[in-house]
This record gives structure tokens, sequence and C-alpha cells, in this order.
């Protein structure tokens, strides 16, 4: 079975432009997946104060791997682009974050889908709905009414 995950991609070190065009070649490369759609680049302040600005963007894959193996792929593309796991929501070279896997909900302990902050996050709904208009969440939710609760201001998308 072929399912549409979106992926969150984001980094906000060492020329986060260039992180995420080398992590969308190696989706690219993905075994039993290709490569769909990539939105807009978007920059935006971090959600934590003292860190450099973010650059991010969401991607469509459609993959028959299993969710885990789809993981374990994205996370080898991190750790390949240099990122290191110092601390929680700490400033990285590359985050790779499965927001939506076809129509699943996953709870398990190393992935939860929903991601389970997208709602709240204008770096992620804008440049889902430039893929997804009109999109629906397995749990019911809708974009639209997502994006409604959550104002574009302070994403600045970047030209090219
Ligand atoms: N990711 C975080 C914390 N803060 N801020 C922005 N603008 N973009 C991100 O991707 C982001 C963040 C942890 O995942
Ligand atoms: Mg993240
Ligand atoms: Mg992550």
């Amino acid at each position: 079975m072929i399912e549409r995950v979106y992926i969150g991609l984001g980094s906000n070190l060492a020329d986060p432009e260039e992180q995420l065009r080398d992590a969308l070649k190696a989706m690219a490369r993905l075994a039993q997946s290709s490569l769909s759609g990539v939105s807009s680049f978007y920059a935006s302040d971090s959600l934590l104060p003292g860190q450099p600005r973010y650059t991010n963007a969401v991607a469509a894959l459609d993959t028959s791997l299993p969710p885990l193996a789809l993981l374990d792929a994205l996370q080898a593309i991190e750790n390949q682009q240099g990122r290191e796991r110092l601390e929680r929501w700490g400033p990285r070279t590359l985050d790779l974050d499965i927001l939506l896997f076809g129509n699943r909900l996953i709870d398990e302990p190393r992935l939860k889908v929903p991601h389970y902050q997208m709602q709240a996050r204008a770096f992620v709904l804008y440049p889902l709905a430039e893929l997804a208009p009109g999109l629906t969440f397995a749990d019911g939710r809708r974009l639209d009414d997502l994006l409604a609760g959550c104002p574009f201001e302070g994403l600045e998308r970047l030209p090219g």
C-alpha cells in the first residue's frame, strides 16, 4: 500500500537553506518512496528565544515504508547531516518530523501522528497548506480551521 506522508523540515544551523535542499535530495533517494511535492521555504524566529532563526518547509512523500522504518530513515538523514542531540529543542542542523502518515493515527513511544504540536505552528501549517489545501487529518481536524487559529504573522516566505 502506498501512503502519502507529510514531513516537516527545519534547520537553524550551518546554512539552513542548504541543509533543507540536501535533505530533500536524500529523501528523494529513499527506498520504496517518491518525493511528490515540496512547499516554499519559510524563515521565522525560533520558538525558543536566543536561537538563530529557522528555515522550514514541508514535503510530501509517497511511500510503502512502514512508519517506524520511515522514521529510522529520516533520523539517518538527520544524523548524516550532523544532527547532534544535546538538548531537547536545541538548535539543529536538520530536523525531519513526520507530521501526517496517510490516514493513520499512531501512538507509539517513538512516534506520535499527527505530530503533537503542528496545530499551533505557522511554520508547519502554511507550507502544508501549499501542498494540501482543504486537508482533513485522520483525527477529523481540518487544516482550514487550524489555519484560522494560527496567524501567518512572523513567517517570511523566502523567494525561489
Ligand atoms: N523547531 C523547534 C523549536 N522551535 N522554531 C521554528 N521557527 N521552527 C522550528 O522548526 C522549530 C522552532 C523544535 O523542533
Ligand atoms: Mg521539530
Ligand atoms: Mg524532530
